[in-house]
């Protein structure tokens, strides 16, 4: 219905504009006068106007840049993020000579050139050479522009150096997580069928194997004997076998997975990736020595993230099934900054995600810590002894006994039940 009267009333109000536009037609052949007839004094007061706009115009412009200026990022705090910069204002000011060039010229001609009784435009219908001219000067600009840019990206994306060092950046919804390899220097193989709450990045080694499987099977053990002995409705039936093979084939490709590791390391010795998983540090403080090539290489596990270090000005996406990666020497210390730069004790360079990918996305973000080398060093060698696998293997799966009581998850909610009874399991042991 409100629909119906807005529309009645935009209807009405067309008609009446129309009536209106008609009125001044008639009014105006009355009085002996033609429609486009525009007085002298109205074109000159058009002109003075072309004249004034400009200077409120770049004034506006000029007062934004000045106002905004500390909103800005601070001095670039890396060797690339220098380049990034100069690339930036490299683009910068041919925008504003530009900008500045064509708007000036646009309002000069147009209060210049106010209509004259006496003088006729002048018609060039084609110039050869001035098309080529506004042809040939943009795209040599823009072929400047994007080498250039390419350039930068390609020695920011490049691998970086044997020695450098190597950081994981590990997004999830919604926070990070880093991993540094241990004394060995090499990152382990992932996988994220391994992936639980003591191994959150699914690091491949022969005690996460076993424990993920041990894992598997009691959940699988416990989802059995509730199939087998509880009275349970309909739908958690259903849920439950379900969950129960699942479960079975989870546990097949784990076993897979040891076989292809086993066999890997047994072809390939110390050279297999799957034998420096280990001593890798899961840690979540994110730590780079300054003036040391890093190889920071990004990967995420359920959406889309972006590593964006806006104060190393690098910023890659993290993306799940791949791994990617960005190469950054800092050259400014936290401690530099806090001091010399950015005058704050409280300041922390940030790793933030830069893809909008849910509600807590604004608060994906982790601090930086910049330190000297020797520092960092110290930091390392006590990280070390933290390593990934300091807890033994798994033991055997535990069973569940009667009277025990069990968590059983379902896709829809978690149901707490007494075990009466136990059967052998149908289970592949
Ligand atoms: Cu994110």
């Amino acid at each position: 219905m409100t629909k119906l009267l807005i529309l009645i009333v935009v209807v009405l109000g067309i008609l009446a504009v129309a009536q209106l536009a008609r009125v001044y037609e008639l009014t105006s052949r009355l009085r002996g006068k033609r429609e486009e007839d525009i007085s002298p004094a109205d074109n000159r007061m058009n002109a003075t106007l072309m004249w004034i706009f400009p200077f409120a115009y770049f004034g506006f412009f000029l007062w934004l840049v000045l106002a905004y200026k500390d909103k800005m990022l601070p001095l670039a705090a890396s060797e690339q993020g220098v380049e990034t910069d100069w690339l930036m204002n490299f683009n910068w000011i041919i925008l504003i000579v530009v900008f500045v060039l064509t708007n000036v010229l646009l309002f000069f001609f147009a209060g210049k050139y106010v209509f004259s009784k006496d003088r006729r435009a002048f018609w060039q219908p084609h110039d050869n050479k001035l098309e080529l001219l506004w042809t040939i000067v943009p795209a040599a600009v823009l072929a400047v522009i994007i080498i250039y840019g390419l350039n930068s990206w390609n020695k920011i994306t490049a691998p970086a150096s044997p020695d450098a060092q190597v950081v994981e950046l590990y997004a999830k919804q919604f926070d990070w997580t880093a991993r540094y390899p241990g004394a060995d220097g090499v990152l382990g193989a992932t996988d994220f069928r391994l992936i639980n709450a003591t191994n959150p990045l699914g690091i491949v080694t022969a005690a996460s194997i076993e424990t993920r499987l041990a894992e598997l099977e009691v959940e699988k053990r416990t989802a059995d004997s509730l199939l087998h002995h509880a009275i349970l409705p309909d739908e958690k039936v259903a849920e439950l076998e379900e969950r129960v093979g699942y479960l079975g084939r989870m546990s097949m490709r784990v076993r897979n997975l040891r076989t292809v590791m086993e066999q890997d390391i047994k072809a390939q010795g110390e050279a297999s990736k799957y034998v420096h998983g280990a001593d890798d540090v899961v840690t979540k403080d994110f730590m780079l020595p300054v003036h040391k090539e890093v190889q920071i290489l990004i990967r995420s596990q359920d959406i889309i993230h972006s590593a964006f270090i806006p104060h190393l000005r690098v910023q890659m996406n993290a993306v799940p099934g791949m791994t990617t990666q960005i190469k950054v020497v800092p050259t400014i210390t936290s401690d530099s900054m806090r001091t010399h730069v950015m005058h704050d004790p409280e300041f922390n360079f940030i790793l933030l995600c830069n893809k909008i990918c849910g509600a807590s996305h604004y608060n994906m973000q982790m601090p930086l810590m910049v330190t000297t080398a020797a520092e960092f060093d110290a930091w390392v060698a006590e990280a070390n002894k933290k390593p990934f696998e300091s807890a033994p293997v798994a033991e055997a799966a535990p069973t569940v006994a009667v009277g025990d009581t069990v968590l059983v998850q379902t896709d829809t909610s978690n149901v707490a039940v007494v075990v009466t009874a136990l059967g052998n399991g149908s289970t592949t042991h």
